[in-house]
């Protein structure tokens, strides 16, 4: 890499603000679920900058957003740096937004420079990394390493009812100047830049996480059935109540799963009671759980004493019992060869770090199973995220943007 491209701080934090408006909540967090009209808005906001300095602007089947520009060798496979767009319904400005917008900030930081790569260097916005609309997560990068759409991807419903394949269209035609490109190609190595999500940075006071894998992650929803009855009349012993299987079973895996092993964690997100009458014993009950390990035997633990309890659960109330999984991502260790450019690049820089595995999934593990990947933490104020309040220091910011740079650079170099 030729010419020595450096950071504009200044201009990487007004674009942080600027997406930031895109999709803002009034507790000063954003609401940009993947594929809905905010997130659109802020792609076609990354494309037209993009355009502005003539890199080029691709997008393919799963509206993953590619933003080019070129190297010497225009065949060489690219190298990627990006994130995701998409946020939380009460997600954190920086979430995703920082590692893309740092991502193109690289781009920008080398073309005021005039610096001359011999491959070139692709920032990428992945489609649906969270999930949280449309399950599973990651969705853009799992696609893409895969280099197809997995079956029953076009049946998946989101949240709020909308098809993905209806929401993946309306996406890809709001982007006509976007270029179309087939579903995974060659890449050279991809680096994410993304805040840690978690308090052990900020508690060492270390400015840079070297990312060196991520934990597993498995998804189930479970829906209960039973009988709706009026809530004044029905004896206990003429009810069919799923709340109390649903309750019996939860408070045996609250009180075991997490107390007897730190390293797990277990969640319930979502809990619908259908009909949601105070009057009314429910007829259904619909709740998400999200289960993470290090470990994929203790996965499969957690995952089948999940199923062991409901599954004992349902039919002591009369209740019958659905179970299905919408998410399953093995642990990944990421690639020596991208850790290594990580730790160098933050050495040089002189900046403190640690080596560390991620609690939160991300894009990089699916990236990481067709290309070297490795990826890069900055600390989150207490480590909150998936919160309105989520808040990284601007110099943080900017330290991870200038890791980035260096990072890729040294790959580059390898
Ligand atoms: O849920 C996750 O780990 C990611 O932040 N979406
Ligand atoms: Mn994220
Ligand atoms: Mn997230
Ligand atoms: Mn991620």
């Amino acid at each position: 890499m030729s010419g020595r491209a450096r950071i504009n701080g200044e201009r990487l934090l007004k674009r942080l603000d600027d997406f930031a408006s895109i999709g803002a909540t009034a507790a000063g967090g954003v609401n940009r679920q993947a594929l809905t009209p905010c997130d659109r808005d802020a792609r076609a906001l990354l494309a037209r900058l993009a355009m502005e300095r003539g890199f080029g602007v691709f997008q393919d089947p799963l509206a993953n957003l590619f933003i080019r520009r070129e190297g010497r060798d225009g065949h060489a496979p690219p190298f990627l740096i990006g994130s995701h767009l998409d946020s939380q319904p009460t997600g954190g400005r920086f979430d995703g937004a920082l590692g893309t917008l740092a991502a193109f900030e690289v781009l920008e930081a080398l073309e005021d420079a005039g610096a001359e790569t011999d491959a070139p260097i692709e920032v990428v916005a992945w489609t649906n990394e969270e999930g949280c609309r449309f399950a599973p997560g990651a969705m853009g990068s799992m696609a893409f390493s895969l280099g197809r759409m997995p079956d029953g991807w076009q049946e998946i419903k989101g949240t709020d009812g909308v098809l993905l394949s209806d929401a993946l269209n309306a996406t890809l035609e709001a982007l006509p100047a976007a270029r179309s490109r087939p579903l995974g190609f060659p890449v050279l190595g991809y680096l994410e830049l993304h805040i840690e999500q978690g308090p052990s940075l900020e508690k060492e006071n270390l400015a840079i996480g070297v990312v060196t894998g991520i934990q597993g992650t498995r998804w189930l929803e479970i829906t209960v059935t039973g009988q709706a009855a009026h809530a004044g009349t029905t004896e206990f012993a003429f009810r069919r109540d799923p709340m109390v299987a649903v309750s019996r079973a939860l408070n045996a895996l609250y009180d075991t799963i997490m107390p007897d092993d730190p390293n797990a964690r277990f969640t319930v997100g979502r809990l619908m009671v259908h009909p949601g009458s105070v009057n009314s014993i429910p007829g259904s009950v619909f709740l998400s759980i999200d289960i993470r390990h290090p470990d994929s035997a203790r996965l499969d633990e957690i995952e089948a004493r999940v199923r062991t309890l409901f599954t004992d659960a349902a039919p002591s109330t009369g209740c019958t019992l659905d179970i299905r999984k919408t998410f399953d991502m093995s642990p990944a260790t990421f690639s020596s060869i991208c850790i290594d450019g990580v730790a160098t690049a933050a050495q040089q820089l002189r900046l403190p770090f640690k080596q560390m595995v991620s609690g939160a999934f991300h894009d990089a593990l699916y990236v990481s199973r067709v290309a070297p990947a490795a990826m890069i933490f900055v600390s989150c104020r207490d480590g909150l995220s998936h919160n309105e309040a989520e808040h990284v220091e601007p110099e943080h910011a900017v330290a991870g943007a200038r890791v980035l740079l260096e990072s890729t650079r040294v790959n580059l170099a390898n």
